[in-house]
């Protein structure tokens, strides 16, 4: 009776470790607005709410290996396209496949577009509109990537597996206290 017990809440502590770890591994989706427009005459922002554009426009900040899905707005009277970039004066050194539409084929005025990619390794990166002569009028801005954070949310599991030892101490304790008390 009593190992049936123990083996019956090894078995509970087992699968719910199990349960906590498959949804701690489960990496959270990042998403991420980006609005374009035409400032003014000689002026062209991003911003990160609408009708908020500025230039240069807000810096993104990812973590390494994380998946990110960035759509693109178009508020502007122009056609316009987001790509993550190594060097901002070279707006082919894109980065991660994280291009929306393209120079010769932009996002027209009023329409919108989306791409998810997965970030790349920790440092300083920019964000730019690659329609010719855009990022020069200020279609950029800073994207910061942070070194990856730890696939395991390393806290969780450590109280689950000192509450699985807890339990079972507890439980051979008590089975040890009643076998001394009987001798
Ligand atoms: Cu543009």
């Amino acid at each position: 009776m009593k190992k049936k017990k123990l083996l019956a809440l090894a078995l509970v502590l087992s699968i719910v470790c199990l349960i906590v770890v498959s949804l701690a591994t489960t990496k959270a989706q990042n998403t991420v607005d980006i609005y374009a427009k035409e400032i003014s005459s000689s002026t062209y922002g991003f911003g990160t709410s609408s009708g908020h554009e500025t230039s240069p426009g807000p810096t993104l900040t990812f973590n390494a290996g994380e998946s990110v899905t960035v759509t693109l707005h178009n508020e502007g009277q122009m056609a316009h396209n987001f790509a993550i970039v190594s060097s901002k004066s070279d707006v082919t050194s894109v980065e991660w496949n994280s291009q929306i539409a393209s120079s010769s084929n932009p996002v027209a005025a009023g329409g919108s577009a989306s791409v998810t990619f997965t970030v790349g390794s920790a440092g300083n990166y920019y964000y730019v509109c690659q329609v010719d002569g855009h990022a020069s009028l200020g279609m950029w801005g800073n994207v910061k990537v942070n070194a990856a954070v730890p696939e395991f949310p390393s806290p969780i599991l450590l109280v689950f597996g000192a509450a699985t030892v807890t339990g079972l101490v507890a439980y051979f304790a008590r089975i040890n206290v009643r076998r001394t008390l009987k001798a």
